[in-house]
């Protein structure tokens, strides 16, 4: 892959004759391109979105700038980024089958993907914020975990292509670097791209950037998280990157894939659902999202229940690849030692997601890229006591995950937590 001068920008004015030819374009949306209404509706930090009506119907045109767009020119980033989202989309749709848009084309030169539009779907974030309830999520990302991070791995994969893929999406260093300094470096020292409530959160941020048992928790993680390259991750699965109807579930914007420690998805999704439970104070009018908190802290349970469940699954059907080979343990009539190992399995990444989740938590409060649960909460006092109980949560997970034993004991003390006076 090798960054190319051809490259430019689309606009709502000169996409529909830039992408005019494309059959893709045509077939689901029109050829007639005079009819087709452009909509620019990007709201992440990295890449411009639009949303491409015609006679037929609608399309996402998704390309990547070469720059991050948050932030502007200053900081240059690879249109490659577009590459590796659609590879990781195509592995994604094999994996765990209807979970992801369909990609109808991909344009390499123009960093450009064409896919399905999601509709009536919302970004799960914005659900959430609003007190919206939806049945389906727990189960739906639980199995999606759990499908694409088995399935990735060295336990089901064909060592090769394993091999051959890792190679793939080790040229999106990038992107990676992005996570290595936002989410385990940044926020624990006063680095120039931080920001946070101030000064409501100044004392904390103060206590947390000098502790050093914390600082040397979100190092190990940062060890794990880039040494680590066990299975292909999505890289950036936040609720944002989660599109929902009551009856769907979809998973967006992979371009973030990487080969990294199974853990890092599943601690990444938990810690914004634990954000969501701490952030619904600043959205509640009169005590109204009680219900709201019992329901977040029951999909946390629930995602990482099915995860288990569908590993589980996973590892005594389909367990094909080079590691904890069945020749040693089933087909020796040892059940009990393949048992054995997953058990443990289990467990590592157990520990391992509450250390994400912390750094995740830390992260989306101190550091650059926050998120809209606690950014949408305008009376600053108040989201400064949603951050706090956030943080003090975060610390906990990334620095005593080895002393807890259930996902039940966290959420026990979020609602200590969120009972707490914050002064
Ligand atoms: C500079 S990019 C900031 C954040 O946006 C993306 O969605 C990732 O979460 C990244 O860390
Ligand atoms: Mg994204």
């Amino acid at each position: 892959m090798t960054e190319n001068s051809d490259f430019k920008a689309l606009s709502i004015d000169t996409l529909p004759e830039r992408l005019g030819s494309c059959s893709s374009m045509s077939e689901h949306i029109g050829a007639d391109f005079s009819q087709w209404e452009v909509q620019e509706v990007g709201d992440g930090n990295l890449n411009l979105v639009f949303i491409v009506e015609g006679t037929l119907g609608k399309v996402i045109v998704k390309q990547a700038l070469p720059y991050v767009r948050l932030v502007g020119d200053s900081w240059p980033l690879p249109l490659k980024r577009s590459y590796f989202e659609y590879h990781a989309l195509k592995r994604e749709e094999i994996r765990d089958p209807g979970r992801v848009p369909q990609v109808f084309h991909f344009d390499e030169t123009q960093a450009i993907i064409i896919m399905e539009f999601l509709s009536p779907h919302v970004i799960l974030r914005y659900a959430l914020i609003e007190g919206r309830q939806l049945p389906r999520i727990a189960k739906d990302l639980g199995h999606f975990l759990a499908r694409t991070l088995f399935r990735g791995s060295d336990l089901s994969m064909p060592q090769r292509e394993r091999k051959d893929d890792l190679a793939l999406f080790a040229d999106n260093a990038e992107i990676c670097d992005i996570t290595e300094c936002l989410v385990f470096s940044e926020p624990y020292y006063d680095a120039p791209r931080n920001r946070h409530t101030s000064p409501q959160l100044d004392t904390i941020v103060a206590e947390l950037r000098a502790d050093r048992d914390l600082k040397v928790a979100a190092q190990c993680l940062k060890h794990l998280f880039a040494t680590n390259s066990e299975t292909m991750l999505h890289g950036d699965l936040h609720s944002g990157s989660v599109m929902v109807t009551d009856n769907e579930t979809r998973v967006i914007d992979p371009e973030f894939a990487f080969y990294g420690p199974m853990a890092f998805d599943i601690g990444m999704l938990l810690a914004n659902f634990w954000m969501s439970y701490f952030s619904q104070a600043g959205h509640e009018t009169d005590n109204d999202r009680e219900h709201m908190r019992q329901y977040l802290l029951e999909v946390i349970a629930d995602t990482w229940k099915e995860f288990k469940t569908e590993f589980t699954t996973l590892w005594r059907t389909e367990r094909t690849g080079i590691l904890y080979q069945k020749e040693l343990f089933e087909d020796q009539g040892d059940t009990l030692g393949s048992e054995q190992a997953l058990d443990q399995v289990l467990h590592k990444i157990w520990i391992d997601l509450q250390g994400f989740a912390g750094v995740e938590i830390h992260r989306r409060i101190l550091g650059l890229a926050h998120n809209a649960d606690f950014e949408t909460i305008t009376d600053l006092d108040k989201r400064a006591t949603c951050e706090t109980k956030a943080l003090k949560l975060g610390r906990h997970l990334a620095v005593n995950c080895n002393l807890v034993c259930s996902i039940d004991e966290i959420n026990a003390l979020a609602e200590r937590l969120e009972k707490e006076l914050v002064t």
